[in-house]
């Protein structure tokens, strides 16, 4: 699915901005039709914005259902003959688009895209009114999952299994953007290296165009250069001396492809790619045929106020403090993030695992860490067909978005699922098939839960690289890291038997900014930097290991339970950001280990 841009044929028209909002208390905005007539009430709601740190009226916050936005919208009036399409960035969790009275679109899972050619339904200079109606609500058919507990006196509360709270809303951007009709709908590019030179085997897919259409490619270099051009529809090109796109050194080529139809230039769209190789071999990740070892952190998209909308500012200086503390990666746990955060990645050689919103599919631990109810995952209404027809789905879409992204060089495909029963298997043989199948081009991964440790994770064969998330010394031993560190060497040793490579994708301490201790106190400054030190010295003895993401970047939202004051305080930074102890710990350690 291409990202909108202006090109020599397309035009694009930002829509963010104050909304005007409405919240649907009593589920009627759909069938008495709140399209088709301005929202009642004053409210207004950012976009992008999350909702629910909003306003005052705690009840908004703690809404489970629809949301409603809406404005007016101009059609450019040069665009008469073009199609005219919609696009949300993400509605989270459910998106539902009308055109004034008409609904165009629909669009389950709230951290992907999704567009609508509106075109029969607007002119060129006239307006209309855009209203979206946003369901935040989590089902056992939803990725994540979650349930919704119908109360005797009529409230409705959401629940669900995963540790980061239900922002909802529309946490990106929306676009109007114009196209031909005679279009290029998909590019692919897939690229490899010989010698000095780049190949880049490419595939267009063209719609809305009649027989003779030809396509042309040509790739320009950073400094716009042309280096190499084709003329069909998919073929293999070479770059000669060609600049790789490096771990910590993002270089982009751009494809751009031209759509003649008569000789005449119909459509053109400039896709942007990388020339790096993935490969998985033995106990190492290769990247450009160099071991690569991975330093970061499992993040979040939360802020203050934003919740999980998207700010450039804010990702900005995420990433300027990525860069500080020597962090050459990161996880989008556990969702994808937004398209501006990944555009980043690649311009910028920040290497990333690319995650999907599959988690709390674990009934096993609720009734551990987080509290809830007890009882099997794998069963009907937890964990069944209906979940599986939706993760296969976030996959598609996921794999969609991102295939042509150098910065992502591994798929997780959920996270912290519950995989210490054969049931499992089956529930995950046909996803990681469908992933392969999608993309065969990078490895497969998802992130192991500590309650299906070595030898009793009934799934961990079928994928490439492994991803696990170890609290010895925190849920396990707490406070005690001369047993931690036996207990976590233990584990890793008999990872090392599978002959794959390891990836710590969670190990932390929640941390009180500004609580010392002579002693070795958990939730000080203190226990959080001995902590991180002790899993290091481990993953320095252990082969198998070849990264490390702590959890988390930066304290965030979470639900409400006893574990958590304020949310989750595994960050290395605090959630505005300011460092801990651990942060220039973590700079010093990975200074060293990158050899910086
Ligand atoms: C892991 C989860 C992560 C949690 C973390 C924690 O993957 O989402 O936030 O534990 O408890 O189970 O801090």
């Amino acid at each position: 699915m291409l990202r909108p841009q202006t090109s020599p044929t397309r035009e694009l028209v930002n829509l963010d901005g104050s909304w005007r909002f409405a919240v649907d208390w009593d589920r009627r905005g759909l069938a008495d039709g709140w399209q088709s007539a301005p929202l009642e009430g004053r409210l207004e709601a950012p976009v992008p914005g999350s909702v629910n740190d909003l306003f005052h009226d705690e009840r908004i916050r703690d809404h489970v259902g629809y949301y409603w936005y809406q404005r007016e919208v101009r059609v450019p009036r040069g665009w008469d003959g073009e199609r005219i399409l919609i696009r949300l960035e993400s509605a989270t969790h459910e998106g539902t688009v009308f055109v004034d009275d008409r609904k165009v679109a629909e669009h389950r899972g709230g951290y992907l895209p999704f567009e609508a050619d509106i075109t029969e339904h607007v002119a060129a200079g006239e307006t209309f009114r855009l209203s979206i109606a946003v369901n935040n609500e989590l089902t056992n058919a939803s990725i994540p999952p979650g349930e919704i507990v119908e109360h005797e006196d009529g409230r409705r509360t959401q629940e669900y299994k995963h540790d980061f709270f239900n922002y909802a809303g529309l946490h990106r951007s929306v676009w109007l953007y114009s196209r031909p009709a005679a279009h290029v709908e998909d590019i692919t590019v897939v690229t490899d290296r010989d010698g000095s030179s780049g190949t880049v085997d490419y595939r267009v897919e063209t719609s809305g165009g009649s027989g003779d259409a030809e396509v042309s490619v040509r790739v320009l270099d950073e400094a716009g250069k042309e280096v190499a051009q084709g003329s069909d529809a998919s073929g293999t090109l070479s770059i000669p001396d060609v600049t790789l796109w490096q771990p910590g050194a993002g270089y982009l080529y751009r494809l751009v492809v031209e759509l003649r139809s008569d000789g005449q230039l119909a459509d053109s769209y400039s896709q942007s790619f990388g020339v790096r190789t993935v490969e998985v071999r033995g106990k190492q990740v290769l990247i450009n045929g160099e071991p690569f070892y991975f330093t970061g952190f499992g993040m979040h998209e939360d802020h203050e106020t934003l919740g999980k909308g998207h700010s450039d500012a804010h990702m900005i200086q995420d990433f300027q403090l990525l860069e500080w503390i020597n962090a050459n990666s990161l996880r989008t746990s556990h969702y994808p993030y937004s398209e501006d955060i990944m555009d980043y990645c690649d311009r910028h050689g920040i290497v990333v695992i690319d995650e999907t919103a599959a988690v709390g599919l674990n009934w096993a631990i609720a009734g551990g860490i987080m509290g809830g109810e007890e009882g099997g995952t794998f069963e009907p209404g937890h964990v069944d067909d209906s979940t599986a027809a939706s993760h296969r789905r976030e996959i598609e879409e996921l794999i969609a978005r991102d295939k042509n992204r150098p910065a992502v060089v591994l798929w997780s495909i959920a996270n912290e699922p519950d995989t210490a029963v054969d049931a499992a298997r089956d529930y995950f043989e046909p996803l990681v098939r469908l992933t392969r199948e999608l993309d065969p081009s990078r490895p497969v991964g998802f992130v192991n839960v500590m309650f299906a440790p070595a030898g009793r994770c009934t799934v961990s064969d079928l994928f490439d690289v492994l991803m696990i998330n170890r609290y010895y010394g925190w849920y396990v031993q707490p406070g005690d890291l001369v047993s931690a560190e036996q207990s976590l060497e233990k584990e890793l040793r008999g990872w090392d038997e599978y002959g794959k490579p390891v990836i710590m994708t969670e190990y932390g301490a929640d941390t009180v900014a500004g609580l010392h201790s002579i002693y070795g106190q958990p939730f000080t400054e203190d226990y959080q930097v001995s902590f991180l030190d002790m899993y290091h010295r481990v993953f320095d003895r252990v082969e198998c290991m070849i990264g490390e993401h702590v959890w988390n970047f930066a304290d965030f939202q979470t639900k409400y339970g006893y574990a958590r004051v304020d949310g989750n305080k595994k960050g290395a930074f605090t959630r505005d950001r300011r460092p801990k102890a651990a942060a220039r710990a973590l700079k010093r350690r990975w200074a060293d280990k990158l050899g910086r």
